[in-house]
Order: C-alpha cells, then structure tokens, then sequence
C-alpha cells in the first residue's frame, strides 16, 4: 500500500516497435487501471541487452516507448513512468535474488527455452536469469498487481516463488503480487499464423499491426489477415483466424464476442475484416497524433524523466536497504 492506494507495477521492453498485441494486451489495461492504483510503469531496457541491441537504436526506441506509454493516456505527473536503467536498485535487488532462485526453476521458463532458440549465437546468462531482473522489477516496489499478457504468467509466479522462499526466511519483506489479466486482448495472434501470437519481432510485418502503421496499411494487413474456408463468422475454436479478428473487434469496441458475433451474423469475412480495420484505425489515429505532439515538446517529457526516476529511486531504496539488512549487509555508514 502507498498513500492508501494499491500498488501497480508492469513494464515494457524497447525492442521492436510496439504492436496493436502490446496495446490491447497490456497497455490499454494499464490506462484503465492508474486511477484505482499508485503506478510504477518502467521502460525496461535492461532487459533489452539480453539479446544484443544497437546503441543508438536502443536509447531512441527507449524514448519512443516512454513517449508512447504517455501518449496512450498516462500522467506522468500521477504515474510514475521511468527508466529502469535510472534506478541501480532494480540491479542490486536482482542480484541478491539470484542468490534465492535455482537453476532448476530457471530451466522450466518457456521464455527462455523460445529466446534461446531464436538466439542461438548468444545465449547469455543475463537472457537466462531475465526472469529474476523482472522479479526485483516488481518485488521492488512491494507491488500487489502485475497487469500483463498470459504469456507473462510463468514469469509472475516465479516472482511469488522467490518472494515467498525469501519471506519464510527472513518475515515478512515483500508483498506477494498478484497477475492481473485484462479480460479482453489477452492473447492477439498474428494475422499470418492465428497459431502463433502477434510479436513485435515477429520477422513477417504483415503478421502484427504496429501501433505506428498509417491507416491504409492498417486496412491492407487486415485485408490480408488468414482466415479459413468456413465462411461463417463464429467464435470458436476451430476458426483461430476468425476468432482472433473478433477478438480485436471486441478489445477495441469494448463489447463481448456474443455481441460482435451477432453484429456480423450473415456478413463475409470482407465485412468483417473491414469493420476491425476501421475500428483500429479509430484507435491509432488519435494515438499517433499524441505523439507528434509530445516528441515536439522535449522539455515537458524531459523534466518528467528526471522527476520520476527521483520518485522511483526513493522508493525503491526503501525496499532495498531493508532487504540488505535482512540479508546481512553492514549498516551504511551516514
Ligand atoms: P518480443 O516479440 O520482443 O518478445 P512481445 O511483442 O512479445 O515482444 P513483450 O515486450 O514481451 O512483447 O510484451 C509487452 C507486453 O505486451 C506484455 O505485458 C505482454 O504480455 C503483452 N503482449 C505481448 N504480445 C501480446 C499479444 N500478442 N497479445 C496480448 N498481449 C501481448
Ligand atoms: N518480461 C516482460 C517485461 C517486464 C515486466 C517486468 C512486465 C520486465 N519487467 C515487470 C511486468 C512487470 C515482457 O517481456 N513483457
């Protein structure tokens, strides 16, 4: 609890450019949820240099993502929206966790079983303990609710594994974080493979909608979108394709698959596609106009990076300093 509230925490890699999978997944939640909660949403480019980055590459994308975690509709001045290279603690805390997690767990993560394999040339230990950097993220700031994607829950509940290992030991010194997965866009799949999930690396561009694609782009990707030979519009199973443009439709539209299925009752897959088209580009349109706007005032988001991090460092080395007393640590001379 901070100041009454519960607390929130999730955060983004910069790797890639984000897709609409990201938005509807994660950061639509996000907006929907800073009111209820005292929020910490990091830019997470630590993790990032897990699989190897350009420089100046990373550092803009990094920028971007800020920029857009704004432009999707959170206050800087109510969120706390930071860099997690800004704060050591995210480090110092992830290496006293190390000492707490094994190799065994690390070994069950289907993240790194996937990353290993697309990286084969570079399997690091950072890539391998990835997961532990992500639990002193959110253990740091002694957080009650992680909304992310499911495909983020294995890495959740090795956090509440550690968090729990280390609370028998020493008491009680960290709150134990629950998932929060949003009931609409849990899982968008790509366009090209409904089997697969929309991946801002995915290597084809016409399997995601990235947040930045113009609105004719948009409408041709969908256009393109795989569907099925069935020729109904059904939510089931056996039509992933389909089910996965409804899924869109209704995360954008706010409305249940019942509702859009009914909508569509009697229409071809080109309505359909059509529909989502338009109903995405609803959404994009605004968003980007957002962000021309702040990447033209440097000074305003400028000032919210350093004021946060300030925020974010204060918190965070609370945690710490009592984790490093716990942990046997000489007291800090003053
Ligand atoms: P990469 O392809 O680089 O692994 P990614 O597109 O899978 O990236 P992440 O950075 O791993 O994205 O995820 C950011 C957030 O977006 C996470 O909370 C994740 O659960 C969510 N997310 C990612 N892809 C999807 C998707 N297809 N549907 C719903 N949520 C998603
Ligand atoms: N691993 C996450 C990104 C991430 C994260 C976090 C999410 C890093 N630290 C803390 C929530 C809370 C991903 O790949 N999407």
């Amino acid at each position: 609890m901070l100041d009454g509230k519960k607390v929130l925490f999730s955060g983004m890699q910069a790797t890639g450019n984000l897709t609409l999978g990201n938005y509807l997944g994660a950061l639509k939640n996000w907006v929907s949820l800073s009111d209820e909660y005292e929020c910490f949403y990091s830019v997470v480019d630590m993790h990032s240099i897990t699989v190897r980055q350009d420089p100046a590459v990373l550092r803009k994308r990094a920028r971007t993502l800020y920029t857009l975690y704004v432009a999707a509709g959170l206050d800087p001045e109510k969120n706390c929206i930071y860099y997690q290279s800004h704060v050591s603690g995210h480090a110092e805390l992830a290496w006293i966790l190390n000492c707490f997690t094994y190799m065994g767990e690390l070994n069950r993560m289907t993240q790194f079983k996937d990353k290993a394999a697309k990286h084969a040339d570079n399997i690091n230990a950072g890539l391998f303990t990835y997961p532990v950097l992500m639990a002193a993220d959110i253990l740091l700031y002694q957080t009650d609710v992680v909304p992310v994607g499911i495909d983020q829950m294995q890495h959740l509940e090795i956090t509440r594994d550690i968090a729990e290992r280390m609370n028998n030991i020493y008491g009680d010194i960290f709150t134990i974080p629950e998932a929060y997965i949003g009931k609409a866009g849990a899982k968008i799949m790509s366009l090209q493979d409904p089997s697969k999930k929309m991946s801002k690396s995915d290597e084809n561009p016409n399997a995601s909608i990235y947040l930045m694609d113009d609105a004719d782009t948009v409408m041709r990707k969908f256009k393109r979108a795989v569907t099925d030979s069935e020729g109904q519009i059904l939510y089931r199973d056996e039509q992933p394709g389909v089910r996965n443009l409804l899924d869109i439709y209704c995360a954008v539209r706010g409305i249940s698959p019942d509702e859009a299925v009914k909508e569509f009752a009697g229409c071809g897959y080109g309505v359909l596609k059509e529909a989502v088209g338009e109903a995405v580009n609803a959404i994009l349109q605004p968003l980007q106009k957002r962000m021309a706007e702040l990447e033209a005032d440097k000074s305003y988001l400028d000032g919210a990076i350093r004021a946060n991090a300030e925020k974010a460092r204060y918190y965070a080395n609370k945690t710490l300093r009592k984790v490093q007393k716990k942990v046997g640590f000489p007291e800090r001379p003053r």
